[in-house]
């Protein structure tokens, strides 16, 4: 199979799934899109966004779904139906705290202040505190008590959990099993060697 990964020059939502490719060592193109190149591009995807992942000519997307896919192709996914509720739960459950984090970035600069303040005040603290009780209950993991994709989508995409934590605070601190998630999932060597080797970029 030929896999080809196209997204912009950031880590945003394609990095869980390059963190299971490299996971999984399943060689992949790391198409990043240049922002002019992309009006054009844009009419030739599914969804005229992306992560799209081709897999032999065929176009895929929605980041999740691709993840879920990944897992299971790379054993990161649960032994039985119930295992997988679980992952997809803690999932959906970042998923959630994504999207709020990203309504907030697009809200308009006069309300701005007023929902960063919630966000960071109320938001982030919520559902943080309710994942950092699922890896507290799961050994510094997110769901059954073992490695599955749901980590690697999580530590992935620290850069929305950090967006919501409050000037000069370390998020860490306040969740140190979901500190824990991420340290497990940064530990494994295709991980590591994928975070020195990758392009460095904002976020
Ligand atoms: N639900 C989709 C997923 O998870 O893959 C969301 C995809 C999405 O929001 N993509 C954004 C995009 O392509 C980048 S993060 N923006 C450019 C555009 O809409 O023109």
């Amino acid at each position: 199979m030929t896999y080809k990964l196209y997204y912009f020059n950031i880590r945003g939502l394609a990095e869980p799934i390059r963190y299971l490719l490299k996971y999984g060592k399943i060689d992949f193109e790391d198409v990043r899109v240049e922002r002019e190149d992309w009006p054009k591009l844009k009419e030739t995807m599914p969804m005229k966004q992306m992560p799209v992942l081709e897999i032999d000519g065929k176009r895929v997307y929605q980041s999740v779904s691709i993840a879920r896919f990944l897992g299971k192709k790379v054993g990161l996914a649960g032994s039985n139906d119930l295992e997988n509720l679980e992952i997809d739960s803690a999932v959906d459950t970042f998923v959630d705290l994504r999207l709020k984090v990203t309504a907030v970035m697009t809200t308009p600069e006069d309300k701005k202040a007023e929902a960063m303040k919630t966000l960071k005040e109320e938001t982030v603290p919520f559902f943080l505190s309710k994942l950092n009780a699922l890896a507290e209950e799961n050994n510094g993991h997110l769901a059954c008590k073992k490695l599955t994709w749901a980590d690697l989508y999580f530590a992935a995409l620290t850069g929305i959990v950090k967006f919501g934590a409050i000037e000069g605070e370390d998020i860490w601190e306040k969740y140190p099993a979901l500190r824990k998630v991420v340290d497990n999932v940064e530990a494994i060597d295709a991980i590591k060697t994928w975070i020195n080797e990758r392009p460095v970029t904002d976020f």
